[in-house]
Protein backbone atom coordinates (compact mmCIF):
# COMPACT_ATOMS: atom_id res chain seq x y z
CA UNK A 1 0.00 0.00 0.00
CA UNK A 2 2.81 2.02 0.34
CA UNK A 3 2.09 3.78 -2.79
CA UNK A 4 -1.08 5.20 -3.81
CA UNK A 5 -2.19 5.43 -0.05
CA UNK A 6 -2.94 8.26 2.06
CA UNK A 7 -2.69 8.86 5.60
CA UNK A 8 -4.10 12.01 7.38
CA UNK A 9 -4.72 13.19 10.98
CA UNK A 10 -6.24 16.06 12.51
CA UNK A 11 -4.92 16.45 16.42
CA UNK A 12 -7.91 14.50 18.75
CA UNK A 13 -9.29 17.60 20.81
CA UNK A 14 -9.71 18.12 24.56
CA UNK A 15 -13.15 16.05 25.69
CA UNK A 16 -13.97 19.08 28.02
CA UNK A 17 -14.08 21.87 25.26
CA UNK A 18 -17.22 21.96 23.56
CA UNK A 19 -16.34 22.27 19.54
CA UNK A 20 -15.96 25.40 17.85
CA UNK A 21 -14.51 27.09 14.87
CA UNK A 22 -11.23 26.27 15.10
CA UNK A 23 -11.66 22.22 15.94
CA UNK A 24 -14.29 22.88 12.77
CA UNK A 25 -11.55 24.45 10.88
CA UNK A 26 -8.71 21.26 10.99
CA UNK A 27 -11.11 18.70 10.99
CA UNK A 28 -12.04 20.25 7.77
CA UNK A 29 -9.49 20.57 6.30
CA UNK A 30 -8.11 17.07 6.96
CA UNK A 31 -11.40 16.26 5.25
CA UNK A 32 -10.70 18.47 1.86
CA UNK A 33 -7.63 16.66 1.76
CA UNK A 34 -8.88 13.19 2.21
CA UNK A 35 -11.60 13.85 -0.52
CA UNK A 36 -8.86 14.99 -3.14
CA UNK A 37 -6.79 11.87 -2.51
CA UNK A 38 -9.94 8.97 -2.10
CA UNK A 39 -11.16 11.43 -5.60
CA UNK A 40 -7.69 9.96 -6.93
CA UNK A 41 -8.21 6.61 -6.31
CA UNK A 42 -6.37 6.22 -3.51
CA UNK A 43 -6.32 4.01 -0.30
CA UNK A 44 -7.33 6.68 2.36
CA UNK A 45 -7.28 6.77 6.17
CA UNK A 46 -9.04 9.99 7.57
CA UNK A 47 -8.94 9.96 11.11
CA UNK A 48 -10.06 12.49 14.07
CA UNK A 49 -11.06 11.74 17.67
CA UNK A 50 -10.58 13.38 21.40
CA UNK A 51 -8.37 13.35 23.74
CA UNK A 52 -10.00 12.42 27.13
CA UNK A 53 -7.44 11.74 30.11
CA UNK A 54 -6.91 15.13 31.31
CA UNK A 55 -6.90 15.30 34.66
CA UNK A 56 -9.56 18.20 34.67
CA UNK A 57 -11.84 15.94 33.07
CA UNK A 58 -12.58 14.28 36.40
CA UNK A 59 -13.28 17.88 37.58
CA UNK A 60 -15.88 18.39 35.50
CA UNK A 61 -17.09 15.19 35.87
CA UNK A 62 -17.83 15.06 39.56
CA UNK A 63 -18.91 18.52 39.27
CA UNK A 64 -21.89 17.21 37.27
CA UNK A 65 -22.54 14.18 39.39
CA UNK A 66 -20.85 11.57 36.49
CA UNK A 67 -18.14 9.55 36.09
CA UNK A 68 -15.30 10.80 34.17
CA UNK A 69 -16.24 8.34 31.45
CA UNK A 70 -20.08 9.15 31.15
CA UNK A 71 -18.85 12.99 30.85
CA UNK A 72 -16.13 11.84 27.92
CA UNK A 73 -19.20 9.98 26.44
CA UNK A 74 -21.40 12.67 26.24
CA UNK A 75 -19.26 15.23 24.70
CA UNK A 76 -17.23 13.10 22.33
CA UNK A 77 -20.57 12.35 21.07
CA UNK A 78 -21.15 16.02 20.51
CA UNK A 79 -17.64 16.51 18.23
CA UNK A 80 -18.59 13.15 16.44
CA UNK A 81 -22.21 14.60 15.73
CA UNK A 82 -20.68 17.63 15.04
CA UNK A 83 -18.41 16.46 12.11
CA UNK A 84 -21.32 14.39 10.86
CA UNK A 85 -23.79 17.61 10.16
CA UNK A 86 -20.64 19.38 8.81
CA UNK A 87 -20.21 16.85 6.18
CA UNK A 88 -17.06 15.16 7.93
CA UNK A 89 -16.30 11.83 6.01
CA UNK A 90 -13.51 10.27 8.18
CA UNK A 91 -12.98 6.86 8.80
CA UNK A 92 -12.15 6.40 12.04
CA UNK A 93 -12.46 8.49 15.44
CA UNK A 94 -10.34 7.64 18.43
CA UNK A 95 -11.17 8.20 21.80
CA UNK A 96 -8.59 7.32 24.07
CA UNK A 97 -10.44 6.24 26.67
CA UNK A 98 -11.52 3.09 24.34
CA UNK A 99 -9.44 -0.47 25.00
CA UNK A 100 -8.40 -0.27 21.75
CA UNK A 101 -6.02 2.71 22.46
CA UNK A 102 -5.28 1.87 26.21
CA UNK A 103 -4.03 -1.40 25.70
CA UNK A 104 -1.28 -0.21 22.99
CA UNK A 105 -0.16 2.44 24.57
CA UNK A 106 0.96 0.46 27.50
CA UNK A 107 2.74 -1.69 25.40
CA UNK A 108 4.68 1.42 23.76
CA UNK A 109 5.42 2.85 27.48
CA UNK A 110 6.20 -0.73 28.42
CA UNK A 111 9.25 -0.63 25.52
CA UNK A 112 10.62 2.79 26.01
CA UNK A 113 10.81 1.60 29.41
CA UNK A 114 13.08 -1.59 28.04
CA UNK A 115 15.16 0.35 25.67
CA UNK A 116 16.35 2.79 28.82
CA UNK A 117 14.40 5.66 26.71
CA UNK A 118 11.79 6.03 29.69
CA UNK A 119 13.27 6.03 33.09
CA UNK A 120 12.18 7.01 36.48
CA UNK A 121 13.24 10.52 38.12
CA UNK A 122 12.08 13.76 39.78
CA UNK A 123 11.14 16.95 38.49
CA UNK A 124 10.56 19.97 39.84
CA UNK A 125 8.72 22.49 37.42
CA UNK A 126 6.50 25.69 37.04
CA UNK A 127 2.73 23.60 36.15
CA UNK A 128 -0.16 25.05 34.21
CA UNK A 129 -3.03 22.88 35.61
CA UNK A 130 -5.79 24.61 33.03
CA UNK A 131 -3.02 23.37 30.09
CA UNK A 132 -1.69 20.01 32.04
CA UNK A 133 1.53 21.60 31.10
CA UNK A 134 5.39 22.03 32.77
CA UNK A 135 6.42 25.56 31.43
CA UNK A 136 10.01 25.88 31.51
CA UNK A 137 11.89 28.47 33.80
CA UNK A 138 12.62 30.72 31.16
CA UNK A 139 8.89 31.35 30.02
CA UNK A 140 7.51 30.66 33.25
CA UNK A 141 9.21 33.74 34.20
CA UNK A 142 8.33 35.70 31.44
CA UNK A 143 4.85 34.99 31.99
CA UNK A 144 5.15 36.47 35.56
CA UNK A 145 5.21 32.59 36.36
CA UNK A 146 1.12 32.78 35.54
CA UNK A 147 -0.18 31.24 32.78
CA UNK A 148 0.22 32.45 29.56
CA UNK A 149 -3.21 31.02 28.71
CA UNK A 150 -5.59 31.92 31.47
CA UNK A 151 -3.63 34.22 33.62
CA UNK A 152 -3.82 32.13 36.89
CA UNK A 153 -0.84 31.76 39.10
CA UNK A 154 1.46 28.62 38.44
CA UNK A 155 2.04 25.97 40.53
CA UNK A 156 5.67 24.89 42.09
CA UNK A 157 5.35 21.29 41.72
CA UNK A 158 8.02 18.43 42.40
CA UNK A 159 7.40 14.90 41.98
CA UNK A 160 8.80 11.43 40.92
CA UNK A 161 7.92 10.67 37.34
CA UNK A 162 8.87 8.61 34.58
CA UNK A 163 10.70 10.89 32.25
CA UNK A 164 11.18 10.42 28.09
CA UNK A 165 15.52 10.87 27.19
CA UNK A 166 14.28 13.53 24.39
CA UNK A 167 18.34 15.37 25.00
CA UNK A 168 19.32 12.00 23.11
CA UNK A 169 17.96 12.61 19.89
CA UNK A 170 18.54 15.84 19.58
CA UNK A 171 20.98 16.02 16.92
CA UNK A 172 18.68 12.97 14.97
CA UNK A 173 15.86 15.77 15.08
CA UNK A 174 18.17 18.40 13.69
CA UNK A 175 19.34 15.92 11.29
CA UNK A 176 15.85 14.94 10.22
CA UNK A 177 14.62 18.71 9.96
CA UNK A 178 17.87 18.98 7.69
CA UNK A 179 17.60 16.01 5.32
CA UNK A 180 13.67 16.19 4.65
CA UNK A 181 13.05 20.43 4.62
CA UNK A 182 9.33 19.36 4.85
CA UNK A 183 8.91 17.61 7.75
CA UNK A 184 7.42 20.45 9.16
CA UNK A 185 5.72 22.67 7.11
CA UNK A 186 4.76 26.23 6.79
CA UNK A 187 9.10 26.63 6.60
CA UNK A 188 8.89 29.16 8.80
CA UNK A 189 7.61 27.43 11.24
CA UNK A 190 10.40 24.43 10.53
CA UNK A 191 12.82 27.22 10.85
CA UNK A 192 11.26 28.18 14.27
CA UNK A 193 11.53 24.34 15.46
CA UNK A 194 15.16 23.72 14.50
CA UNK A 195 15.77 27.16 16.59
CA UNK A 196 14.18 25.59 19.73
CA UNK A 197 16.10 22.41 19.06
CA UNK A 198 19.39 24.61 18.83
CA UNK A 199 18.77 25.97 22.32
CA UNK A 200 18.92 22.55 23.53
CA UNK A 201 16.72 19.58 24.89
CA UNK A 202 15.44 18.52 28.42
CA UNK A 203 14.15 14.87 28.97
CA UNK A 204 10.97 15.05 29.50
CA UNK A 205 8.30 13.93 31.83
CA UNK A 206 6.10 11.63 30.92
CA UNK A 207 3.71 10.81 33.58
CA UNK A 208 2.41 12.12 36.95
CA UNK A 209 1.21 10.09 39.79
CA UNK A 210 -2.02 9.21 40.42
CA UNK A 211 -3.42 11.42 43.00
CA UNK A 212 -7.12 10.36 44.85
CA UNK A 213 -9.25 7.84 43.49
CA UNK A 214 -10.81 9.50 40.52
CA UNK A 215 -7.82 10.66 39.15
CA UNK A 216 -5.85 7.47 39.48
CA UNK A 217 -8.62 5.26 37.66
CA UNK A 218 -8.50 7.93 34.86
CA UNK A 219 -6.25 7.73 32.55
CA UNK A 220 -3.34 4.78 31.46
CA UNK A 221 -1.18 3.17 34.32
CA UNK A 222 2.49 3.22 33.72
CA UNK A 223 2.99 -0.26 33.27
CA UNK A 224 3.86 -2.12 36.16
CA UNK A 225 3.66 1.00 38.45
CA UNK A 226 0.32 1.38 39.15
CA UNK A 227 1.03 4.73 41.51
CA UNK A 228 1.42 6.60 37.97
CA UNK A 229 -0.71 7.34 34.95
CA UNK A 230 1.02 8.13 31.74
CA UNK A 231 0.80 12.16 31.30
CA UNK A 232 -1.93 13.24 28.72
CA UNK A 233 -0.31 15.16 25.93
CA UNK A 234 1.90 11.55 25.66
CA UNK A 235 -1.08 9.50 25.81
CA UNK A 236 -2.83 11.17 22.97
CA UNK A 237 0.13 11.45 20.51
CA UNK A 238 0.14 7.74 20.15
CA UNK A 239 -3.31 7.85 19.13
CA UNK A 240 -2.02 8.30 15.47
CA UNK A 241 -0.57 4.78 15.68
CA UNK A 242 -2.51 2.87 18.00
CA UNK A 243 -5.52 3.33 15.74
CA UNK A 244 -3.69 1.59 12.84
CA UNK A 245 -1.55 -0.52 14.79
CA UNK A 246 -3.40 -3.62 13.57
CA UNK A 247 -3.59 -5.84 10.90
CA UNK A 248 -6.08 -4.53 9.01
CA UNK A 249 -4.50 -1.23 8.90
CA UNK A 250 -1.24 -1.54 9.58
CA UNK A 251 -0.12 -0.35 5.72
CA UNK A 252 -1.62 2.54 6.68
CA UNK A 253 1.39 3.74 8.65
CA UNK A 254 3.65 5.56 8.79
CA UNK A 255 0.48 8.90 8.42
CA UNK A 256 1.59 11.05 5.56
CA UNK A 257 0.26 13.99 7.29
CA UNK A 258 -0.06 15.33 10.74
CA UNK A 259 -2.45 18.46 10.25
CA UNK A 260 -2.19 20.61 13.56
CA UNK A 261 -2.42 24.43 15.06
CA UNK A 262 0.58 26.10 15.74
CA UNK A 263 0.43 25.70 19.05
CA UNK A 264 0.78 22.14 19.27
CA UNK A 265 3.62 22.17 17.15
CA UNK A 266 6.31 21.03 19.51
CA UNK A 267 4.88 18.19 20.91
CA UNK A 268 4.30 16.99 17.07
CA UNK A 269 7.46 17.90 15.32
CA UNK A 270 10.13 17.40 18.33
CA UNK A 271 8.09 15.15 20.69
CA UNK A 272 6.67 13.06 18.68
CA UNK A 273 9.02 11.57 16.16
CA UNK A 274 11.81 10.75 18.85
CA UNK A 275 9.63 9.09 20.91
CA UNK A 276 9.02 6.98 17.13
CA UNK A 277 12.84 7.14 17.08
CA UNK A 278 13.13 5.37 20.55
CA UNK A 279 10.61 2.70 19.45
CA UNK A 280 12.36 2.30 15.87
CA UNK A 281 9.20 2.96 14.30
CA UNK A 282 9.04 4.64 11.02
CA UNK A 283 8.09 8.86 11.28
CA UNK A 284 5.00 10.30 9.71
CA UNK A 285 5.63 12.31 6.25
CA UNK A 286 4.82 15.68 7.46
CA UNK A 287 3.77 17.75 10.59
CA UNK A 288 1.82 20.80 9.31
CA UNK A 289 1.00 23.33 11.23
CA UNK A 290 -1.88 25.91 10.27
CA UNK A 291 -2.01 29.07 12.40
CA UNK A 292 -5.22 30.13 13.67
CA UNK A 293 -8.73 32.01 13.30
CA UNK A 294 -9.14 35.13 15.10
CA UNK A 295 -13.06 36.46 15.40
CA UNK A 296 -13.61 40.09 14.56
CA UNK A 297 -10.04 40.48 14.60
CA UNK A 298 -9.42 39.24 18.06
CA UNK A 299 -7.66 35.96 19.34
CA UNK A 300 -10.69 34.01 20.42
CA UNK A 301 -10.91 33.73 23.88
CA UNK A 302 -13.10 32.28 26.60
CA UNK A 303 -13.24 35.31 28.66
CA UNK A 304 -14.23 37.11 25.48
CA UNK A 305 -16.56 35.34 24.86
CA UNK A 306 -15.87 35.44 21.10
CA UNK A 307 -15.76 32.02 19.83
CA UNK A 308 -17.51 30.62 17.25
CA UNK A 309 -18.94 28.38 18.74
CA UNK A 310 -21.44 25.65 17.48
CA UNK A 311 -24.71 28.53 17.52
CA UNK A 312 -22.68 30.45 15.29
CA UNK A 313 -21.72 27.53 12.91
CA UNK A 314 -24.91 26.12 13.16
CA UNK A 315 -26.40 29.84 11.63
CA UNK A 316 -24.09 30.19 8.62
CA UNK A 317 -24.94 26.56 7.73
CA UNK A 318 -28.58 27.66 7.84
CA UNK A 319 -28.45 30.85 6.15
CA UNK A 320 -25.80 29.41 3.14
CA UNK A 321 -25.91 26.31 3.43
CA UNK A 322 -22.96 23.69 4.66
CA UNK A 323 -20.50 24.05 1.30
CA UNK A 324 -20.63 27.78 1.39
CA UNK A 325 -18.98 27.19 4.99
CA UNK A 326 -16.14 24.80 4.25
CA UNK A 327 -15.48 27.05 0.70
CA UNK A 328 -15.25 29.62 3.35
CA UNK A 329 -13.29 27.73 5.49
CA UNK A 330 -10.90 26.50 2.59
CA UNK A 331 -10.07 29.34 0.87
CA UNK A 332 -10.21 31.96 3.48
CA UNK A 333 -8.65 29.94 5.93
CA UNK A 334 -4.91 30.40 8.24
CA UNK A 335 -2.83 27.35 6.19
CA UNK A 336 0.13 29.89 6.40
CA UNK A 337 1.51 31.46 8.72
CA UNK A 338 -0.49 34.66 9.56
CA UNK A 339 -3.91 33.85 11.47
CA UNK A 340 -7.21 34.79 9.34
CA UNK A 341 -10.34 37.06 10.92
CA UNK A 342 -13.52 35.04 10.86
CA UNK A 343 -15.86 38.60 10.30
CA UNK A 344 -19.14 37.93 8.97
CA UNK A 345 -18.81 40.66 6.31
CA UNK A 346 -15.99 39.05 4.90
CA UNK A 347 -17.94 35.91 5.04
CA UNK A 348 -20.75 37.52 3.01
CA UNK A 349 -18.19 39.04 0.75
CA UNK A 350 -16.78 35.98 -0.51
CA UNK A 351 -20.54 33.93 -0.59
CA UNK A 352 -21.83 36.23 -3.19
CA UNK A 353 -18.33 37.54 -5.20
CA UNK A 354 -17.44 33.83 -5.75
CA UNK A 355 -20.05 31.16 -4.90
CA UNK A 356 -23.68 33.11 -6.29
CA UNK A 357 -21.48 35.23 -8.30
CA UNK A 358 -19.33 33.58 -10.36
CA UNK A 359 -19.33 29.77 -9.78
CA UNK A 360 -23.39 29.80 -9.34
CA UNK A 361 -23.63 32.61 -12.21
CA UNK A 362 -21.62 31.25 -14.53
CA UNK A 363 -23.58 27.59 -13.98
CA UNK A 364 -27.04 28.70 -14.38
CA UNK A 365 -25.66 30.65 -17.54
CA UNK A 366 -24.58 28.09 -19.15
CA UNK A 367 -26.92 25.28 -18.38
CA UNK A 368 -30.01 27.93 -18.52
CA UNK A 369 -29.07 29.04 -22.11
CA UNK A 370 -28.24 25.08 -23.33
CA UNK A 371 -31.51 24.69 -22.06
CA UNK A 372 -33.38 27.57 -23.92
CA UNK A 373 -31.07 27.24 -27.41
CA UNK A 374 -30.96 23.66 -27.71
CA UNK A 375 -34.00 22.07 -26.50
CA UNK A 376 -32.20 21.48 -22.59
CA UNK A 377 -29.32 19.17 -24.73
CA UNK A 378 -25.76 19.33 -25.26
CA UNK A 379 -24.76 20.45 -28.35
CA UNK A 380 -21.95 19.50 -30.86
CA UNK A 381 -18.36 21.41 -30.44
CA UNK A 382 -18.76 22.71 -33.76
CA UNK A 383 -17.03 25.50 -35.44
CA UNK A 384 -14.03 27.55 -34.14
CA UNK A 385 -15.58 30.28 -31.94
CA UNK A 386 -13.00 33.13 -30.78
CA UNK A 387 -9.84 31.32 -28.51
CA UNK A 388 -12.76 27.93 -27.59
CA UNK A 389 -9.78 25.58 -28.55
CA UNK A 390 -7.57 26.94 -25.80
CA UNK A 391 -9.76 25.73 -23.20
CA UNK A 392 -8.59 22.32 -23.58
CA UNK A 393 -5.48 23.78 -22.63
CA UNK A 394 -6.49 25.85 -20.09
CA UNK A 395 -8.24 23.51 -18.50
CA UNK A 396 -5.15 20.70 -18.07
CA UNK A 397 -3.19 23.97 -16.61
CA UNK A 398 -5.67 24.75 -13.98
CA UNK A 399 -5.91 20.81 -13.29
CA UNK A 400 -1.78 20.88 -12.97
CA UNK A 401 -1.74 23.41 -11.04
CA UNK A 402 -4.66 22.32 -8.85
CA UNK A 403 -2.83 18.93 -7.88
CA UNK A 404 0.29 20.92 -7.01
CA UNK A 405 -1.29 23.11 -4.63
CA UNK A 406 -3.09 20.35 -3.15
CA UNK A 407 -0.05 18.38 -2.83
CA UNK A 408 1.55 21.19 -0.98
CA UNK A 409 -1.80 21.99 1.17
CA UNK A 410 -1.88 25.34 0.05
CA UNK A 411 -5.61 24.32 -0.81
CA UNK A 412 -6.77 28.34 -1.06
CA UNK A 413 -4.32 28.30 -4.51
CA UNK A 414 -6.21 24.95 -5.59
CA UNK A 415 -9.71 26.68 -5.72
CA UNK A 416 -7.97 29.46 -6.77
CA UNK A 417 -7.12 27.00 -9.76
CA UNK A 418 -10.13 25.69 -10.23
CA UNK A 419 -12.09 29.20 -9.74
CA UNK A 420 -10.00 30.47 -12.32
CA UNK A 421 -11.44 28.21 -15.18
CA UNK A 422 -14.83 29.16 -14.20
CA UNK A 423 -13.87 33.18 -14.73
CA UNK A 424 -12.49 31.65 -18.06
CA UNK A 425 -15.98 30.41 -18.94
CA UNK A 426 -17.52 33.70 -17.73
CA UNK A 427 -15.05 35.80 -20.07
CA UNK A 428 -15.37 33.80 -22.58
CA UNK A 429 -19.25 34.00 -22.44
CA UNK A 430 -18.97 37.93 -21.77
CA UNK A 431 -16.16 38.33 -25.18
CA UNK A 432 -18.37 36.14 -27.58
CA UNK A 433 -22.20 36.79 -26.54
CA UNK A 434 -23.70 33.71 -27.68
CA UNK A 435 -27.15 35.72 -26.06
CA UNK A 436 -26.88 38.07 -28.97
CA UNK A 437 -25.73 35.56 -31.97
CA UNK A 438 -28.27 32.89 -31.21
CA UNK A 439 -30.56 35.25 -32.80
CA UNK A 440 -29.01 34.68 -35.98
CA UNK A 441 -30.12 31.11 -36.71
CA UNK A 442 -27.13 30.80 -38.90
CA UNK A 443 -24.70 31.63 -35.83
CA UNK A 444 -26.40 29.00 -34.29
CA UNK A 445 -23.87 25.78 -34.35
CA UNK A 446 -20.97 29.14 -32.93
CA UNK A 447 -23.60 29.28 -30.00
CA UNK A 448 -23.00 25.64 -29.63
CA UNK A 449 -19.62 25.48 -29.56
CA UNK A 450 -19.65 28.13 -27.05
CA UNK A 451 -22.38 26.48 -24.89
CA UNK A 452 -19.80 23.29 -25.28
CA UNK A 453 -16.84 24.51 -23.85
CA UNK A 454 -18.53 26.15 -21.19
CA UNK A 455 -19.93 23.49 -19.86
CA UNK A 456 -17.05 21.33 -20.51
CA UNK A 457 -14.56 23.69 -18.85
CA UNK A 458 -17.46 23.82 -15.63
CA UNK A 459 -17.87 20.12 -15.28
CA UNK A 460 -13.86 19.99 -15.04
CA UNK A 461 -14.36 22.64 -12.40
CA UNK A 462 -16.97 20.76 -10.44
CA UNK A 463 -14.38 18.01 -10.13
CA UNK A 464 -11.34 19.78 -8.90
CA UNK A 465 -13.95 21.63 -6.44
CA UNK A 466 -15.38 18.64 -5.33
CA UNK A 467 -13.10 18.07 -2.15
CA UNK A 468 -14.30 21.62 -0.78
CA UNK A 469 -18.09 21.67 -1.94
CA UNK A 470 -18.85 18.05 -2.41
CA UNK A 471 -22.73 18.71 -2.75
CA UNK A 472 -23.03 21.67 -4.64
CA UNK A 473 -19.88 19.73 -7.25
CA UNK A 474 -22.08 16.71 -7.27
CA UNK A 475 -25.03 18.69 -8.11
CA UNK A 476 -23.43 20.79 -11.19
CA UNK A 477 -22.14 17.15 -12.32
CA UNK A 478 -26.25 16.08 -11.85
CA UNK A 479 -27.35 19.07 -14.18
CA UNK A 480 -24.23 18.54 -16.80
CA UNK A 481 -25.65 15.62 -17.70
CA UNK A 482 -22.53 13.57 -15.31
CA UNK A 483 -25.26 11.85 -12.78
CA UNK A 484 -22.97 8.83 -12.39
CA UNK A 485 -19.99 10.56 -11.51
CA UNK A 486 -21.66 12.42 -9.06
CA UNK A 487 -22.98 8.97 -7.96
CA UNK A 488 -19.31 7.43 -7.61
CA UNK A 489 -18.05 10.53 -5.62
CA UNK A 490 -20.98 10.63 -3.12
CA UNK A 491 -19.85 6.89 -2.86
CA UNK A 492 -17.60 7.78 0.08
CA UNK A 493 -15.48 9.55 -2.72
CA UNK A 494 -14.92 6.76 -5.18
CA UNK A 495 -13.31 8.49 -8.28
CA UNK A 496 -11.22 8.86 -11.39
CA UNK A 497 -9.74 12.20 -11.33
CA UNK A 498 -7.14 11.04 -14.32
CA UNK A 499 -10.13 10.02 -16.09
CA UNK A 500 -12.70 12.95 -15.23
CA UNK A 501 -9.87 15.66 -16.12
CA UNK A 502 -9.55 14.99 -19.59
CA UNK A 503 -10.98 17.83 -22.19
CA UNK A 504 -14.08 16.13 -24.36
CA UNK A 505 -16.14 13.90 -21.63
CA UNK A 506 -19.15 15.47 -22.18
CA UNK A 507 -21.12 13.89 -24.60
CA UNK A 508 -23.15 15.99 -27.33
CA UNK A 509 -26.96 15.39 -26.70
CA UNK A 510 -26.41 15.18 -23.46
CA UNK A 511 -29.32 16.22 -21.50
CA UNK A 512 -28.18 19.51 -19.56
CA UNK A 513 -30.97 20.72 -16.59
CA UNK A 514 -31.74 24.31 -16.10
CA UNK A 515 -32.00 24.54 -12.36
CA UNK A 516 -32.91 27.24 -9.38
CA UNK A 517 -29.34 28.91 -9.07
CA UNK A 518 -26.52 26.50 -7.40
CA UNK A 519 -25.99 29.55 -4.78
CA UNK A 520 -28.37 32.08 -4.84
CA UNK A 521 -27.25 35.79 -4.17
CA UNK A 522 -27.30 36.37 -0.25
CA UNK A 523 -29.12 39.86 0.74
CA UNK A 524 -28.56 41.06 4.12
CA UNK A 525 -32.02 41.41 5.76
CA UNK A 526 -32.83 45.46 5.75
CA UNK A 527 -32.85 46.95 9.84
CA UNK A 528 -35.99 46.79 10.42
O1 LIG B 1 -4.37 20.67 21.99
N1 LIG B 1 -7.86 28.41 14.96
O2 LIG B 1 -6.52 19.82 21.92
P1 LIG B 1 -7.39 21.14 21.65
C1 LIG B 1 -7.55 27.29 14.28
N2 LIG B 1 -5.75 17.58 22.92
N3 LIG B 1 -7.47 26.07 14.85
C2 LIG B 1 -7.73 25.98 16.16
C3 LIG B 1 -8.06 27.10 16.95
C4 LIG B 1 -8.13 28.37 16.28
N4 LIG B 1 -8.45 29.50 16.91
N5 LIG B 1 -8.25 26.70 18.21
C5 LIG B 1 -8.07 25.34 18.22
C6 LIG B 1 -5.17 19.76 22.11
N6 LIG B 1 -7.75 24.90 16.98
C7 LIG B 1 -4.69 18.36 22.39
C8 LIG B 1 -4.16 17.78 21.10
S1 LIG B 1 -3.10 15.83 19.63
C9 LIG B 1 -2.22 14.47 19.93
C10 LIG B 1 -3.59 16.40 21.21
C11 LIG B 1 -7.51 23.51 16.58
O3 LIG B 1 -8.78 20.71 21.87
C12 LIG B 1 -6.09 23.32 16.08
O4 LIG B 1 -6.03 22.17 15.29
O5 LIG B 1 -6.87 22.28 22.44
C13 LIG B 1 -5.34 23.10 17.38
O6 LIG B 1 -4.07 22.51 17.18
C14 LIG B 1 -6.31 22.17 18.08
O7 LIG B 1 -7.61 22.70 17.72
C15 LIG B 1 -6.13 22.13 19.57
O8 LIG B 1 -7.20 21.39 20.10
Amino acid sequence: MAQGKFYITTPIYYVNDRPHIGHVYTTTVADVLARYHRMRGEAVFSLTGTDEHAAKVVDAAAERGLTPLQWADRNAAAFQETFKKLGVDNDDFIRTSQDRHKTRVQAYVRKLIDTGDVYLGEYAGWYDAGQEEYLAESKAKEYDYKSPFNGKPLVRKTEKNYFFKLSRYSDALLKLLEERPTFVQPDARRNEVIGRIREGLNDVPISRQASGDAAAAWGIKVPGDEGHVIYVWIDALFNYLSTVDDDARRAFWPANVHLVAKDILWFHAVIWPAMLMALKIELPGQVYAHSFWISDGQKMSKSLGNFIDLERIDKYVETFGLDALRYFLANNGPMGTTDSDFAESKFIEVYNTELANTLGNCSNRVTNMTSRYFEGKLPAKGPHVAASEKFATAASDATAKYVRAMERLHISDAIGAAMDLVRAVDSYIEQTQPYKLQKDPAKLPEVGTILYHGAEALRIAAVLLWPVIPAKAEELLRRLGRGDDAAKLADHGKGDFAAWTQWGLLQPGTPITQAQPLFPRYQPPKPA
